[in-house]
């Protein structure tokens, strides 16, 4: 059987944390597909098309194994996209309670609505304080991000605040 499965994030940008998980999901699925959404609970700093080509750029560096397909999804409902592309599983990483107790009401409401399950992965202790929110912060303030982000996030962001 070809699983697949669906990495969904604001990723805005995509963090060092992002990568973790995606790199670890990727070993585990035949096929994942890392999906940008808005998250209309958030204030964005980058356009939808910029944070797809960020993440390709950053899988392309890290050189991920396995089949990775990045896409954006706007037209309603998560699990929608899942079943438009045969997904069956949605990976989330997990860094404390409060990620466990927002993720927890999507994972169940998910599985009712299209029998779709949700994995979830623990990050690596390296990563587990880095957070979008926090690097858009540090951004802002004229900090070093590069400890936090891929390459291609770190030299985007970068250029685009001189
Ligand atoms: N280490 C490990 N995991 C991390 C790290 C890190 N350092 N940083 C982030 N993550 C994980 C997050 O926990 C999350 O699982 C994923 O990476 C993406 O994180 P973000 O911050 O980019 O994205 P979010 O949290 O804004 O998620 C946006 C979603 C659109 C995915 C979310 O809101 C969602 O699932 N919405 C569902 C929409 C829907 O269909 N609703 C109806 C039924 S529930």
């Amino acid at each position: 059987m070809h699983r697949i499965a669906v990495v969904p994030g604001s990723f805005d940008p995509v963090t060092l944390g992002h990568l973790d998980v995606i790199g670890r999901a990727a070993g585990l699925f035949d096929e994942l597909h890392v999906l940008v959404v808005h998250n209309p609970g958030k204030t964005a700093l980058l356009p939808i098309a910029q944070r797809v080509s960020l993440l390709e750029q950053s899988i392309a560096d890290a050189r991920l194994p396995g089949t990775i397909v990045v896409a954006s999804w706007s037209m309603g409902l998560l699990v929608d996209y899942c079943i438009d592309v045969g997904a069956s599983v949605l990976v989330k990483g997990i860094r404390s309670q409060i990620d466990v107790a927002y993720e927890t009401p999507m994972a169940i409401v998910n599985r009712h609505l299209a029998a779709v399950e949700t994995v979830f992965l623990l990050p690596d202790p390296a990563n587990a304080h880095v957070s979008s929110s926090l690097v858009r912060q540090v951004a802002a303030l004229g900090g070093d991000i590069a400890p936090f982000v891929p390459a291609a996030v770190a030299n985007y962001l970068q250029r685009a605040t001189v």
